[in-house]
């Protein structure tokens, strides 16, 4: 099977550190979404990644999604295949913090067709309510730290990483950065694991 991402995307991220996770066997086509390539627009008429096209050719959009067919090819005993509600309390904070990122970045790109240029964040009081969001979540799920897992990644686990690590690439040495000092510890402890280093946000 085949994913097609970008670098950047924490949406094509989850669904890259799932299959990992998986053990499944897959090539990775990048590609840059915004850029309308072809073999992107042809399967997802959303034009966005992640797409995962199947081996008898069924087609996989939304990250959610793909996680979901990853917990289900991965072998028994997979963390992936482990959810509770407790986990799911947590994948949802953490989602809602790659949410509300990916909606900065997006008003970037609305306003001045740069993502470089902050003038969205700054004017904007939508934006204000996204960063909000973003705080207020990383601070609830460093409290909840004790919940995750360093040795086994699950969801929950790959959610928190992709929401953290892409706060620090789209907004490094932020001054609005809540302390978190939990999960950035943590964060380094699983850094050892092939689905966190091989995907890394560049
Ligand atoms: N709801 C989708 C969101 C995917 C998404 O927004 N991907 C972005 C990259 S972070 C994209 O491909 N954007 C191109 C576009 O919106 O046209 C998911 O969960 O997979």
């Amino acid at each position: 099977m085949k994913l097609m991402k970008s670098t950047t995307s924490p949406f094509a991220r989850l669904a890259h550190m799932a299959l990992i996770e998986a053990q499944a066997d897959f090539e990775i086509e990048l590609l840059n979404p915004w850029a309308d390539p072809e073999q992107l627009v042809e399967l997802n008429p959303a034009k966005r990644v992640p797409c995962l096209q199947l081996d008898d050719g069924t087609i996989l959009t939304e990250a959610m999604v793909i996680a979901m067919y990853a917990a289900d090819i991965a072998p028994e005993g997979s963390h992936l295949k482990s959810k509770s509600p407790q986990d799911y309390e947590i994948c949802g904070l953490a989602f809602g913090v790659i949410e509300a990122a990916v909606y900065i970045m997006t008003g970037r790109k609305l306003f001045s067709d740069d993502l470089a240029v902050t003038e969205f964040d700054e004017t904007h009081p939508v934006a204000e309510r996204r960063r909000e969001t973003m705080k207020v979540s990383l601070g609830r799920l460093d409290g909840m730290v004790d919940r995750l897992s360093e040795d086994r990644l699950g969801l929950a686990e790959l959610l928190v990483v992709d929401a953290v690590q892409y706060m620090d690439f789209r907004f490094p040495d932020n001054p609005w950065r809540p302390a978190i000092p939990n999960l950035d510890a943590w964060i380094e402890r699983v850094g050892r694991h092939k689905s966190v280093s091989e995907t890394i946000p560049s």
